[in-house]
């Protein structure tokens, strides 16, 4: 059996492709997905992709995890800068968890150079664009064979 891995994105990611493709590039959230989902098959891994806008369906994804998966890749959004709760619930994973942000967030506003999640992954992706989603899996695919 393929090890799972749940690669969840929060807030406005659903909306990656149709605004700001200067910070955020023209993919879209599916194109990340179909990427994603291929580089898996590659890889021997196998993927659940989820989306929401909601911190407390986002932290009910992760609780799930703990069930069915051996790693997660995150892209909180706006909730890495914010949310205590996001983090709680990756402490309560026992798998490995990525971090990816699209844009490089330490060259962004000050609010956003700090990620309560950070200090929770094992490493984290930020300022590739949508390729950090498929380099994120590369590593983790490394992570969950160790
Ligand atoms: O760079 C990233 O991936 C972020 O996590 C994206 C978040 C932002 O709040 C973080 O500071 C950095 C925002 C996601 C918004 O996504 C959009 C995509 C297209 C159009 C509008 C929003």
């Amino acid at each position: 059996m393929p090890k799972l891995i749940t690669l969840l994105n929060g807030p406005n990611l659903n909306l990656l492709g149709q605004r700001q493709p200067e910070v955020y590039g023209r993919e879209t959230l599916a194109d990340v997905v179909t990427s994603c989902t291929a580089l898996a098959g590659e890889l021997g891994l196998q993927i659940k992709a989820l989306q929401s806008n909601h911190e407390g369906q986002l932290v009910d994804w992760i609780q799930a995890a703990r069930a069915d998966s051996a790693g997660i890749i995150i892209n909180p959004g706006a909730y890495s800068h914010t949310s205590v709760a996001i983090l709680d619930a990756l402490n309560a994973f026992d798998g490995k968890v990525l971090e990816v942000h699209i844009s490089n967030i330490h060259k962004r506003e000050a609010f956003r150079h700090h990620s309560y999640v950070s200090s929770r992954a094992e490493g984290v992706i930020a300022g590739f664009g949508t390729e950090g989603y498929l380099l994120a899996l590369r590593r983790m695919k490394t992570l969950v064979a160790a």
